[in-house]
């Protein structure tokens, strides 16, 4: 009776495993070009998920000597980053966007450069790698990241209890 339980199980999850990997697509991977000797880079995408719960729970590249997984969190009215285990990828779209969370490079072989692309594996812990190219774009691309740190400033002013519209 047990055995018989134990066996339907085992094909019932190599079944779902099977499904999953379609669920999860990747777009608009990017990277942020390098400011001068920057020895450190992000990397941001949408991320699509149209089958059950997942998590992101690992990155790899060529590009540097670790790639981490990272978020912001507010702490002390400052935004900090932070090294995290995983990001939720739920069902819907998860956004890896300045301010966010992202791939994070640590110690860069060589500054990213504007126009050019470098491959990336995520890894799911249910749906497994899914390979996608980051394109760097130039420090224009700041637009969010700027707007992150106004918000920053913004909450630094919250202790006095009046937030200014410039
Ligand atoms: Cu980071």
């Amino acid at each position: 009776m047990f055995k018989r339980f134990a066996i339907t199980s085992a094909m019932v999850l190599a079944m779902s495993t099977q499904s999953f990997a379609a669920d999860i697509s990747v777009e608009g991977a990017w990277a942020r070009a390098s400011a001068g000797m920057a020895r450190a880079g992000a990397a941001f995408m949408i991320i699509k998920n149209t089958g059950d719960a997942d998590k992101l729970i690992a990155a790899k590249a060529d590009v540097s000597k670790r790639v981490e997984l990272h978020t912001h969190l507010h702490q002390d009215g400052i935004m900090k980053m932070r090294q995290v285990e995983s990001v939720a990828v739920n069902k819907g779209m998860t956004m890896l966007k300045p301010g966010g969370d992202h791939v994070m490079f640590m110690g860069l072989d060589a500054p990213f450069k504007e126009g050019e692309s470098f491959p990336l594996t995520l890894v799911f812990e249910k749906a497994g790698e899914i390979n996608v190219d980051v394109q760097i774009k130039s420090a224009g691309a700041m637009g969010n990241m700027q707007k992150g740190m106004q918000h920053n400033m913004n909450k630094m002013g919250h202790g006095k209890g009046n937030m200014k519209s410039e």
